[in-house]
């Protein structure tokens, strides 16, 4: 069993965030993942400007570092941008910085993450009708995303950050609605370890459509610091075939980079026994 390995990274996203490789300087957090071993890299970005993209991915080419994907949540926490939100403005503007991400993610042959972005169900509307927006912003996301090289998944989120989409069951309805091979599934560990009853049954509801994973320990730092036994969703992605990454999303505990390079080690361990 071999997977790729790789860590969500952002540029200045504020301290206690789930981003263990925090900094400015992107280049000099794609030397150290490539000098320990790492094979790639999730970018966490406010708005794709924030990189140089062209720069970025001749850089990690000749660095041999895939990026895997680009996490867009930033501009609902900063921004509030959400494309199921009762205003239709935020909602154009949100999906208007996606289909940006998207740009991004087309040169870089990467995905989107939409995650906090999807928002929430507030008390006085229905599901329905988040499910509605939520559908309609997805179609016009895959539709754009067909004339590019990205693609788009959908993460489940626990309950503490949102009641809309918190398992691979929800996600995978808006999948089967939406209709497009653009959209897939996104699960996280640290989140499942709240809303799933099983680590296996989530991986093989998702099959083929699961396309991004993040990892990381039950209480959020680095896998292998917790009580989470990864074997059995690692034998469950083994059975589905899985072929993307699986990214490190932990706390910076006891430093950032020591919990990656901690991380990998349990990962590569467990891997490697089985
Ligand atoms: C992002 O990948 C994630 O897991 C969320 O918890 C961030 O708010
Ligand atoms: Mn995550």
């Amino acid at each position: 069993m071999n997977f790729k390995i790789g860590v969500t990274c952002a540029l200045d996203a504020p301290v206690n965030s789930p981003f263990p490789l925090n900094d400015p300087d992107i280049y000099g957090t794609a030397d150290f993942l490539a000098e320990n071993g790492f094979d790639s890299m999730e970018l966490h970005l406010l708005k794709p400007t924030d990189v140089d993209g062209p720069r970025i991915k001749e850089y990690c080419e000749k660095k041999g570092l895939i990026i895997s994907s680009i996490g867009t949540g930033q501009a609902y926490g900063r921004e509030g941008l959400s494309i199921t939100s009762p205003d239709a403005d935020v909602r154009r503007r949100a999906v208007q910085r996606l289909k940006d991400h998207l740009d991004l993610a087309s040169l870089l042959e990467c995905s989107i993450v939409i995650g906090s972005m999807r928002g929430e169900i507030p008390k006085d509307v229905p599901r329905a009708e988040i499910d509605r927006r939520m559908i309609e912003a997805c179609k016009e996301l895959c539709d754009y995303a067909s004339k590019g090289k990205g693609t788009i998944v959908i993460e489940a989120i626990d309950r503490f950050e949102t009641n809309y989409l918190q398992r691979a069951e929800e996600v995978m309805d808006i999948i089967d609605r939406v209709g497009s091979d653009k959209l897939g599934v996104h699960l996280d560990t640290y989140h499942m370890n709240m809303e799933e009853q099983d680590w296996k049954k989530p991986v093989l509801l998702s099959g083929s459509h699961l396309h991004h994973v993040h990892i990381a320990d039950n209480n959020r730092n680095y896998p292998g610091w917790g009580l989470i036994d990864f074997k059995p969703f690692l034998e469950a992605l083994e059975e589905i075939g899985y072929q993307d990454t699986l990214t490190i999303e932990c706390y910076p505990w006891p430093d950032g980079k020591t919990a990656v390079l901690r991380g990998l080690k349990h990962i590569r361990e467990l891997m490697g026994n089985m």
